[in-house]
């Protein structure tokens, strides 16, 4: 694998690209984007001749082979450098529709652009210096938003919250390896700058805001996916009922038959602005066969990846011993604070429990909830958001990973760190001690994109919308 620097990986002389950039559909206005070193050519055939940089100007827009008027736009051309890609860039806002920023767009391409690739504008952008690569990401993170709350991070990541992060950390690595070339250099010195106790307070507090971003980056992966939550528990437990109150409406088929749910229904729910994947499944039982097994060979399948459950059990009676069974499998999950018992049908059940509470109970968060009269919602809301959030809601300010990509260059930093501190305490040369900070270095440029590979871009780019 080749590493590049930004500057290597731009192309010189590039071509000009053009697409529609809002997206289809029936609407007052659309815009078509058009980014390129031929752009004021371009913008001339098309009629839209002598603009005014950054000035918006109502304009008829010409087929360039004589085929007359397309359409009146607004056009707006943003001289390179300054612009959202670094190059010259025409923004044209056309009436929206099916049709017309279709002849506009053709009208661009007859006029000497050619179709953008999924994230062409922004990724020319990042190879201009105009965006780092974790803020590339975070324009992506921002069009796909299905939450506040990931909107908020990436926004936040846009304004360069995280890129400022790691870029002190990168500069307090910069400064380790000074003051370990100074004791290379002046090797006899005995007063040298490399005062071993200032390095090793220098490790432990970026190991330590290593640390706290990998903390938070479970909830930050979870922010664009949604927190995955199974509903599970016997047949007829009220999963579907539940699933329906959290989701709004009758999503799920709900009936008096044990064995309803067959297949696995899911719905991303939003809690105060943050995403859960919720998922209702067939119930748990031994017996069953068919269909109803299969579906709860899937619910068993969601389970193992579940991050939260949300395990039900009739309210009046103790847990069986086959759910207490069930819940110790659960382990992982619990010690998260992510097994969540839900006593439902409380309505039928004037007293709690109806028994003594076994091992497992008394050690899950647990609440009272019936899906005829709406009780307990608001409470088992706050305990969703409590076992998946509440590192962020903790630090809502804080800079957050969000991407495996993040979360694996900072692991690697880490490690790259720690070997540097083994290094040192084995009296390694100095030479070879620096190394691994000359690794670690490297591993939050690669984060931030001052070195990248195309096989790096292509991933980060591939999964943008046209004409972004
Ligand atoms: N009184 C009362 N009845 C409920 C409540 N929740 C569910 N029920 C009833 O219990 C029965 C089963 O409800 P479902 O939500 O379908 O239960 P389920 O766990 O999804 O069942 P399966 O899909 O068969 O595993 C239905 O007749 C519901 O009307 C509740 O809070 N109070
Ligand atoms: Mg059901």
């Amino acid at each position: 694998m080749s590493l590049k620097s930004r500057s290597t990986v731009a192309e010189q002389a590039r071509d000009t690209i053009a697409a529609i950039a809002t997206a289809p559909g029936r609407g007052a206005v659309a815009v078509i984007r058009v980014s390129g070193p031929d752009v004021q050519e371009i913008a001339d055939r098309l009629g839209l001749k002598d603009l005014e940089p950054r000035r918006a100007s109502l304009r008829r827009l010409d087929h360039p082979d004589g085929g007359g008027a397309v359409d009146r736009v607004l056009a707006t051309l943003f001289p390179g450098p300054g612009s959202y890609t670094g190059e010259d860039l025409l923004e044209i806002s056309s009436h929206g529709g099916a049709l017309v920023p279709q002849l506009v767009l053709d009208a661009t391409l007859a006029a000497g652009a050619r179709v953008a690739e999924p994230g062409e504008y922004t990724r020319r952008a990042y190879l201009n210096g105009r965006v780092d690569l974790l803020q590339a990401e975070a324009t992506a993170d921002l069009i796909e938003a299905a939450s506040p709350a990931l909107a908020q991070v990436a926004l936040q990541q846009l304004e360069r919250g995280l890129s400022r992060r790691i870029e002190t950390l990168r500069t307090q690595l910069i400064e380790a390896q000074a003051l370990i070339a100074y004791d290379i250099d002046f090797p006899d010195e005995d007063d040298g700058p490399l005062d071993p106790t200032r390095l090793d307070a220098a490790m432990v507090v970026l190991v330590g805001e290593i640390d706290s971003l990998l903390a938070l980056a479970p909830e930050g992966e979870m922010l664009r996916e949604g927190a995955l939550t199974v509903i599970a528990g016997r047949p007829n437990a009220g999963k579907s009922s539940l699933f329906n109150v959290l989701v709004g409406f009758e999503r799920a088929i709900v009936t008096e038959h044990p064995g309803t749910t067959r297949d696995a229904i899911e719905a991303i729910v939003g809690v105060e602005g943050y995403p859960f994947r919720l998922v209702d499944t067939a119930g748990l039982r031994d017996e069953a066969g068919g269909i109803e097994e299969i579906g709860i060979e899937v619910a068993r399948s969601y389970l193992s990846r579940a991050e939260i459950v949300l395990f039900c059990v009739e309210d009046g009676r103790p847990l069986d011993r086959e759910e207490e069974e069930f819940l110790s499998g659960l382990s992982p999950h619990r010690e998260a604070g992510r097994t969540i018992l839900v006593r439902t049908k409380t309505d039928r059940h004037e007293n709690s429990g109806g028994g003594p509470a076994l091992s497992a109970e008394g050690r899950l968060p647990s609440v009272r909830f019936s899906s005829t009269e709406s009780t307990g919602v608001t409470e088992l809301r706050g305990l969703l958001l409590e076992a998946a959030y509440s590192g962020l809601r903790s630090a809502v300010e804080a800079p957050l990973v969000t991407r495996r990509r993040h979360v694996r260059a900072l692991q690697d930093a880490r490690a790259d760190v720690e070997a540097f501190e083994a290094a040192r305490n084995r009296k390694l040369p100095p030479e070879i001690v620096a190394t691994h900070l000359q690794d670690a270095t490297l591993r939050l440029e690669e984060l931030l994109g001052v070195v990248t590979t195309e096989d790096l871009l292509d991933s980060v780019f591939s999964s943008f919308c046209v004409g972004k």
